[in-house]
């Protein structure tokens, strides 16, 4: 499929190669907003029409969307703040949502990439993790005619069309920490094996609970989460082994990567199950809210929280006894990867097909696997004993 796919792409991008040159933005011309949330829904791009959009339909939808552009509000400053540039090429990093700060780590890791490649990498990406705001803003980077994008879908299906008519336009897409369905795009950056991640997770709640297991429940992202719910498959498969049937789970709930829908959320459990024991979020926003509800409900200790998270934010919680293990991978490094990764799309060093190598900087060779994807490495597992190790 992604050969195919491919093989469409790369015909198409030939044709529009020297327009793209000619057209590629200058740092002044590059796109300089994101936030979508602000744009009228109205100006959104139906998929229906973005799949089979041609170039001339981008550059309309340029002149439609400009305006709304320059009227929302700045994108976060790491897009202002990239590096000059030694070629023409400007790549955008879209993660889920902004204000998340795993992203914000992702990001710092492209802009090191950008560094060393010479390129500039934007970073915007939709207020909230909803997938209509991250189409209407991948809709008006198109129009905008950026080198790239790599992306963190907000959903797996919705962004396919987006993504298609970003390949049809020239611009090669590749998806980073949470996939497009292989039709919308080249390939998908993997954290970490995602057998591995949902199977850690369950090793991670019964460490917690300890032998005679118990109720657990999962707190999640957004129910449209790609990765996320790929883990939670997982996470349900690897219960039914045996060694996990003292393991419980009650409820999967979700608090959409905000804050303070997470807090409500995992208080909601807390309330509604008395004998829960472990609250897994595989999410580094949904952990963190856990961790501070069930520090502010005085339950330290009775209940556990583990899944995935950011040592900075999960330090203190593994020292006081909240979450005393969770894992995660090295998120500046994935962002590092998909810019190494989608700069030598961009630049003919590979087609992006399974087989295909490309050399990544300080992290070395990668090769695309024979699924369409780049696997980053084994996530690290956190706790008392090495979190002061790390920092981000
Ligand atoms: C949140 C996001 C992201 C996920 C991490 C673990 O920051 O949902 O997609 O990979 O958690």
């Amino acid at each position: 499929m992604k050969h195919t796919r491919f093989s469409i792409f790369l015909a198409i991008a030939t044709v529009f190669g020297l327009l793209l040159g000619a057209c590629a933005p200058t740092p002044t011309q590059a796109p300089t907003t994101a936030a979508p949330a602000t744009e009228a829904p109205a100006t959104a791009a139906p998929a229906a029409t973005s799949t089979t959009a041609p170039a001339a339909t981008a550059t309309t939808a340029a002149a439609t969307t400009a305006p709304a552009a320059t009227s929302t509000t700045a994108p976060a400053a790491t897009a202002t703040t990239a590096p000059a540039a030694s070629s023409n090429l400007t790549f955008v990093l879209v993660p889920k949502n902004l204000g998340n700060p795993y992203f914000d780590t992702a990001n710092a890791g492209a802009q090191a990439a950008a560094k060393e490649l010479g390129v500039k990498v934007l970073y915007q990406g939709p207020a909230t993790a909803d997938a209509t705001q991250q189409i209407q803003l991948i809709d008006s980077l198109i129009a905008q005619k950026v080198s790239g994008l790599a992306i963190s879908a907000d959903d797996m299906n919705a962004l396919v069309p987006t993504g298609q008519a970003a390949m049809a336009a020239g611009i090669p897409v590749i998806s980073f920490d949470s996939a497009i369905a292989p039709a919308g795009d080249i390939l998908f950056i993997n954290q970490a094996n995602t057998n591995d991640i949902g199977a850690i997770e369950i090793k991670m709640a019964m460490d917690e609970t300890g032998p005679n297991g118990g109720d657990i429940a999962i707190l999640s992202a957004t129910s449209t989460a790609p990765n996320q719910n790929a883990w939670i498959a997982v996470m349900k498969t690897t219960l039914a082994m045996p060694q996990y049937s003292k393991l419980k789970l009650v409820d999967v709930v979700y608090g959409n990567d905000d804050d303070t829908n997470s807090y409500t959320e995992a208080q909601g459990l807390l309330t509604k199950y008395p004998n829960l024991k472990v609250i897994i979020a595989p999410t580094t926003v949904g952990i963190a809210a856990a961790a501070r509800a069930v520090q502010d409900a005085n339950l330290t200790g009775k209940v556990f929280v583990t899944g995935l998270g950011t040592p900075n934010q999960m330090r203190s919680y593994v020292k006081s006894g909240v979450a005393p293990e969770f894992a995660l991978w090295n998120p500046s490094d994935l962002g590092y990867l998909s810019i190494y990764a989608l700069d030598a799309i961009a630049t003919g060093k590979m087609k992006g097909k399974p087989g295909d190598t490309f050399t990544a900087g300080k992290l070395g060779s990668y090769t695309v696997q024979s699924d369409g994807t780049v696997l980053l490495g084994p996530p690290t597992i956190f706790n008392k004993d090495n979190i002061d190790n790390f920092n981000f």
